[in-house]
């Protein structure tokens, strides 16, 4: 095995492999342990009388609601949902019984509750509303799962992230980052700053704009679909709410300081409009970059103006104002700002040659490569004294010094599987932050699907995220993965595991990416995101018999047969069956 093999293939290649099984439930993801005792199925059709205790019904609502939507009204069966925190029933774990008698949930909390409602749900559909008796028990593998659309570079719609919300919770996903801004696009309202929507949200920043004419990367299956856009205020009140209802937390993101062409353009909008109304001073805070700033660099993704200058005080004032304006939206929807991601990714650097920076680093003796470090500790720091925990992206959270962050730091690893993720995760989970797998090569789902040699997407990195990729991922044991993945022929196989992982850190989680330079329209999203992230969800949720436990300083080659193989196909067969 050279290449990875498209799903397909995989089944026909390995279905020998195995013993033949037909899954016994259609539970996706897999749950931790499942028991079908004998006895006569329960016929859920004739309706259920829900009896709750421990749980507000606002906090089941959207899960009873989907019981209803797969045919099972009001009747005479009992659903008895009773939740009480315990020792062995974490907030998200729960048990489901099917007896003849009827329906019995226990949970830690009111998100284990839905757990189990939507587990109940999936088995009851699998058995056309008659399911046999079922005795589960579950808990997540990995407490962040999550879940990450770029609405910058193409905008995507209220109703589409409500919709997605809804899927998350099916699929016991509880973490949307949504990225609002980008160089391409600002996509929230900030009241204090109409400007970020109003310029900002359209491709075209001015009449002499070419960006928005730009073709776009790679294929592009519906250019009717709308680029442009944003949330009002109100849409993303909408969204907290929604996912509050289904323990979803929202973490916001605009990218910054590099990736920030469209505030930068919005704010020079906003500087000449105030000059031309004669106040001077105030229009003069608003500029993101210096006009005197000699500085020459190209983003990785060719822009060389997109990035904010970390030297001057007005880049500091208009974070405040970003984060004070999202900080109010939460406020008004009554859930409370946790995670604020800012980014801090591809800096390319647009500060060293500015008057400011220059002036600084003459007096505190800093290098260049120190000033994006100082912006990440510096916003991290702003951030922890209003009880809001920061999270960045791997490469630039790496060149902070540890001492100047707060204690808790969220950090989403984007090195690929072969070109260093392994270290960087390892180094940060040694730092302490919860680190976040957002490997490129396995998932970001904005790559094409290998299935088909024709697949749209953006191909820049490791082609072939396939569903079995995702499927066969180890997240907790990361070095192991050499031992199934050996994507590019001109990459090595083996991963060393060069900065092993001290004992009891545990990786938080997993989250799948939809970039949106290539993704184009609401039905676009679905068709990138279905069915790989299924695999993830399982993954993030479920931990396989076939993994591996991580040993400190392994290195793996694919070739050595620690991962029996077989057992991973059999498995996967399985999985294909129950979506
Ligand atoms: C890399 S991941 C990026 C994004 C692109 C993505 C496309 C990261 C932190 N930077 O800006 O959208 O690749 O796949």
């Amino acid at each position: 095995v050279t290449r990875w093999l498209a799903p397909e293939r995989a089944l026909e290649r390995y279905a020998t492999r195995g013993p033949a099984s037909t899954p016994d439930t259609v539970i996706l993801p897999l749950p931790a342990s499942i028991n079908r005792p004998a006895g006569e199925p329960l016929d859920l059709t004739r309706g259920v009388q829900v009896k709750l205790s421990g749980v507000n019904a606002r906090d089941v609502a959207p899960a009873l609601a989907a019981i209803n939507a797969v045919g099972i009204g009001k009747g005479p069966v009992p659903l008895r949902i009773l939740v009480h925190p315990a020792a062995d029933l974490g907030a998200e774990a729960y048990r489901l019984s099917i007896r003849p008698a009827g329906v019995d949930i226990r949970a830690g909390g009111a998100a284990g509750a839905s757990y189990a409602l939507r587990s109940l749900v999936q088995q009851a559909a699998g058995e056309q509303g008659r399911p046999r008796p079922l005795e589960v028990q579950d808990a997540p593998r990995l407490p962040f799962r999550g879940l990450h659309v770029d609405l910058g570079r193409n905008f995507h719609s209220r109703d589409e992230i409500l919709k997605l919300i809804e899927q998350m919770a099916t699929y016991k996903l509880n973490r949307l980052h949504l990225h609002l801004g980008d160089d391409e696009g600002w996509r929230l309202e900030i009241p204090a700053l109409p400007e970020l929507t109003r310029v900002g949200g359209y491709r075209c920043f001015d009449d002499t704009e070419q960006t928005c004419l730009l073709p776009q990367l790679g294929a592009n299956p519906d250019p009717a679909a709308p680029t442009n856009g944003f949330l009002t205020q109100a849409d993303y009140v909408a969204i907290l709410h929604a996912a509050r209802d289904r323990q979803i937390e929202v973490i916001p993101s605009f990218d910054m300081p590099g990736h920030s062409r469209a505030a930068i353009r919005s704010m020079e909008a906003r500087y000449a409009r105030l000059m031309a109304a004669g106040r001077r001073s105030e229009a003069e805070r608003y500029r993101l970059v210096d006009p005197n700033d000699a500085t020459r660099y190209r983003s990785i993704q060719n822009y060389n103006d997109n990035t904010l200058n970390v030297c001057s005080e007005n880049t500091y004032h208009f974070v405040d104002t970003v984060i004070d304006a999202i900080r109010a939206m939460h406020k008004t929807a009554g859930v409370p700002l946790r995670t604020y991601h800012i980014g801090a990714d591809e800096t390319a650097g647009a500060w060293t040659d500015s008057p400011a920076c220059r002036a600084r680093m003459a007096k505190t003796g800093e290098k260049p490569a120190d000033l994006g470090a100082a912006f990440i500790e510096r916003v991290a720091g702003d951030l922890a004294k209003r009880g809001i925990m920061v999270a960045g992206w791997s490469d630039g959270l790496s060149h902070t010094a540890a001492d100047r962050m707060p204690a808790k730091v969220q950090t989403n690893i984007w090195g690929g599987m072969f070109t260093g993720g392994v270290t960087e995760a390892h180094e940060q989970l040694n730092r302490g932050w919860a680190v976040v797998l957002s490997m490129p090569d396995v998932t970001y789902l904005d790559m094409p699907n290998a299935v088909d040699p024709m697949e749209s997407g953006y191909d820049w990195g490791a082609r072939e995220t396939d569903s079995f990729k995702a499927f066969a991922f180890m997240p907790e044991n990361l070095p192991a993965n050499a031992a199934l993945m050996t994507d590019v022929k001109s990459r090595p196989s083996t991963i060393a595991d060069t900065a092993p992982v001290a004992q009891n850190r545990r990786i938080a989680g997993l989250q799948a990416q939809v970039w949106s330079e290539t993704v184009r329209g609401d039905a676009q999203v679905d068709y990138m995101l279905f069915p790989r992230v299924l695999a993830l969800a399982e993954r993030a949720w479920h931990r396989a018999a076939w993994e591996p436990t991580y040993v400190a300083g392994t290195s793996y080659t694919f070739g050595d047969a620690r991962v029996p193989m077989s057992d991973v196909y059999r498995d996967w067969r399985d999985f294909a069956g129950r979506a």
